[in-house]
Parts: structure tokens; sequence; C-alpha cells
């Protein structure tokens, strides 16, 4: 028979697998936490995902079931008292629908290029993720939340958005969600930063623990680096075809992506499922 109760596969710098607990602890489900070195898969996670082999995966009385926005209306369709996760409308639903997979596919796509970016075509990155969340921002218009006056589905799918965003600016050392540019965007990062079950699950950003090495990419790809300054919140950015990387950092980790102590509070994870290279951490 097959094993009773809900786990969920994770790795906790994930926005994706974030969705999946926000929406479980919405409904009050206890659930198991398994999270993954996404270097090293588990056999665990790679019999349930042998598809895609990501994170998140839930697995409900044994059956798997992958990609986040997808559990997040499964967990609302099984566990249908209580919270309300999914518009009732259908239209509304569908709207819903659409603008996550618009964030999903053109803003996350939009925005991940402002780490490796540099000079004037950092500028130009900035200004197109601005406008991605610009015309999303339209459905907030008139509302607290995505979902109304409730944390809905759509609040699940770009909460993530509150908390990272904040800290690629502050890595990449640039503006993008400002009061001037995305004024909705920015009080609905506030209201989401207080919700309860955001609260209690987002990783910590403890600004004395930086002491993290970040390689946005490797010099062969032309990315350049940025790298922190002794154990402070600023950082160093070194040109792409710099030979001028400090002495002391581990040749081979020229090539990946690095994050050592102190990652839990940059959380730059997303470079790396960019790059798709191997974390050390
Ligand atoms: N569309 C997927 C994306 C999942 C995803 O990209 N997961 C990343 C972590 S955020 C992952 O598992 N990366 C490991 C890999 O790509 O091998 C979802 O929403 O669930």
């Amino acid at each position: 028979m097959a094993e009773k109760g809900v786990k969920v596969f994770g790795m906790w710098a994930s926005p994706m697998v974030i969705r999946v607990e926000w929406a479980l602890r919405l409904k009050g489900v206890a659930y198991e936490y398994i999270d993954e070195d996404l270097g090293n898969k588990s056999d665990a996670l790679l019999r349930y995902n042998p598809v895609t082999k990501k994170v998140p995966v839930l697995v409900h009385d044994g059956e798997p079931i992958a990609e986040s926005a997808i559990i997040v209306e499964y967990i609302d369709e099984v566990w249908k008292d209580g919270y309300t996760i999914m518009p009732a409308d259908p239209y509304e639903r569908a709207q819903a629908r659409f603008w996550a997979k618009y964030a999903d596919e053109k803003c996350n796509a939009a925005i991940f290029p402002v780490f490796t970016a540099t000079g004037e075509a950092q500028s130009k990155v900035v200004h197109e993720a601005q406008q991605c969340l610009k015309t999303l921002e339209k459905a907030l218009e008139g509302k607290k939340f995505f979902g109304g006056d409730a944390f809905g589905y759509l609040d699940i799918v770009v909460g993530w958005y509150a908390h990272w965003l904040p800290i690629i600016e502050e890595v990449s050392g640039v503006s993008i969600v400002t009061e001037e540019e995305l004024p909705l965007m920015k009080a609905w990062f506030d209201q989401i930063l207080a919700v309860d079950v955001v609260k209690e699950t987002l990783p910590p950003r403890d600004n004395t623990s930086r002491k993290t090495l970040i390689y946005t990419g490797s010099r062969a790809q032309g990315q350049g680096a940025l790298v922190p300054v002794g154990n402070t919140n600023r950082y160093q950015r070194f040109p792409p075809t710099a030979g001028n990387l400090p002495e002391s950092l581990p040749r081979q980790r020229i090539e990946v992506l690095g994050f050592l102590e102190g990652f839990r509070d940059i959380g730059l994870f997303h470079i790396a499922s960019m790059h798709q290279k191997r974390v050390w951490v």
C-alpha cells in the first residue's frame, strides 16, 4: 500500500518550492519537507520526478506531482475546506492563470539577466524587467493582493518577488521596484511580507553573515563576477574578461557559481539554476 501523508521535496532557496509550502500552510496541511542537494539529487527525487528532475515535487499518499503552479492548484482542489486559493469565478481563475504564466515566462526571464549584465547593458535589462513588471502590476490595480482582499493563487506564484527582488537589487546595485516606477508592486511587497505563512517560511536575510562569493556565471561565458567586499553589504563587480579575480579564489570555482558561508542571506540560487551549474555550499 502506498505510503500515506504529504511530502515536499524542495530546496530552501527555491522560489518555486516556497509556493507549495505556502499553499499547504494556508490549508493547514501537515507535511514532511525534504531538502535536496540539487548538485547531488536524491534517488527519491529522481524516482518521483524522472521527467524534469526538478523541485518542488509534492508526494501525496505516495503519488508524485511536479510543477509548482500545478501543485498549488492540486492542493486547492484536494483540500477543499478552509482557505480558498483559486478564485471562485471561472473568469477570474483564467485571469490568474494567465498572469501566473506571464510572470513565469516573461518577467522571470526579464529579471534574471539583471545579475549578469553590466554598464549600459544592465540599464537596458533593468528597464526591460521594469516594463514587464509594470504590465503585471496592472493586475493589482485597486486591490490589496492580486487575489483581491486575500492572498491567493497569483500572490503565491509571484510572491517570491517581494523577498528576492530587493536582494537582486542590492547585490546587483540597481533599483527595479521603486515607488516611482512600480508603486503598486512596491506596496504589494509590504502586504506579502506581512502574511503569516510567508513570514514563517522565507529564508533569513542576515546582514552580519555576508561572506558570500557569488560568481555570476563563468568568465568564459563573459558574465563577470560579483564578489563581496569583506563582511559588508557591498559587492565589487569584476568585468567578464578580467584576469583580476582575486587570487584567493579557488580556480576551479571561477567556472561556476560559488556560494560559501552566508549563502542563505543572499540566496542567489537562481543564478545557479539559470546557468545549470553545480553549486558549492
Ligand atoms: N517550472 C518549475 C521550475 C522548477 C525549478 O526550476 N526548480 C529548480 C529549483 S528553483 C530546480 O529544481 N533546479 C534543479 C535543476 O534544474 O536541475 C516549477 O515551477 O516547479
